[in-house]
């Protein structure tokens, strides 16, 4: 065979194979049906480079009426509004494919830890699974969470699985009480974790240009949509402390 001929070959084949290359990079996913990219989570959002999230609130006063805790340890372990600090801010946040995200640390009791899910995954589909209900972040009455300082729920084992139904993270039972049992902690496709065994310090000045919270970054090579979720049992199973970030821009 001719070099002529290979060269005529070898471009039939690329040009052949387009049409299915250009399909999986529209859907960012072979996996996807017809219907995802209308579920795609990341459209719409406007890349910064870098950016910044906060990660969870540090509390300076009680966190509502009675029964919130009006003295002592207001939102430890024992308020039963300290679900109103257990989230990220913003839950949602977008920056273009090599950008950082930093996140501070506020309040007490956690550690972060991140896998990469499909586009379509929503904060609901990951919610439910943690704690069937209302999102906790939308709730002002702590009588209305169903797994308020719920010691089953947060000890359960809870299978999660993204908006393609892939299973991203399993969450065994909390059976020691002891490293790794006592967090969620998850190896396989996690792509970081900082605040295992030692919690992350949040530091004495709440969210803001003063704040002195821990500080963890992430630079994000390859876009997609990123699960970042609590290590604390009670945080992320209980009260849904989990974002995303998605990651948009070049190439996929
Ligand atoms: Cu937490």
């Amino acid at each position: 065979m001719g070099s002529s001929t290979k060269h005529l070959l070898l471009g039939f084949t690329v040009a052949a194979l387009l049409p299915f290359v250009g399909l999986a990079e529209h859907d960012g996913s072979s996996q996807h049906d017809g219907s995802s990219q209308h579920d795609d989570q990341t459209h719409g959002k406007a890349p910064s480079k870098d950016t910044t999230v906060d990660f969870g609130v540090l509390p300076l006063a009680p966190l509502g009426p009675a029964p919130c805790l009006q003295t002592g340890a207001i939102g430890g372990p024992a308020d039963p509004c300290a679900f109103m600090l257990h989230h990220l801010t913003p839950e949602e946040t977008t920056i273009a494919k090599g950008g950082q995200v930093t996140f501070q640390v506020h309040g007490g009791g956690h550690g972060i830890t991140m896998w990469s899910v499909s586009k379509d995954t929503t904060r609901d589909k990951i919610g439910q699974v943690l704690c069937p209900g209302t999102d906790p972040n939308t709730i002002t009455n702590p009588a209305l969470h169903n797994c308020n300082l719920s010691t089953t729920n947060a000890n359960g084992a809870h299978i999660i699985a993204d908006g393609d139904g892939e299973v991203v993270v399993v969450v065994s039972a909390n059976v020691t009480n002891a490293h790794p049992d006592n967090r969620v902690w998850f190896e396989p496709g996690r792509l970081m974790s900082a605040g295992g065994q030692q919690f992350l310090n949040g530091g004495t000045i709440p969210a803001g240009a003063t704040s002195n919270g821990q500080l963890i970054t992430y630079r994000f090579l390859k876009n997609g949509r990123y699960l970042v979720m609590c290590m604390n049992r009670t945080h992320s199973l209980n009260d849904w402390m989990f974002g995303f970030v998605n990651v948009v821009g070049g190439d996929d």
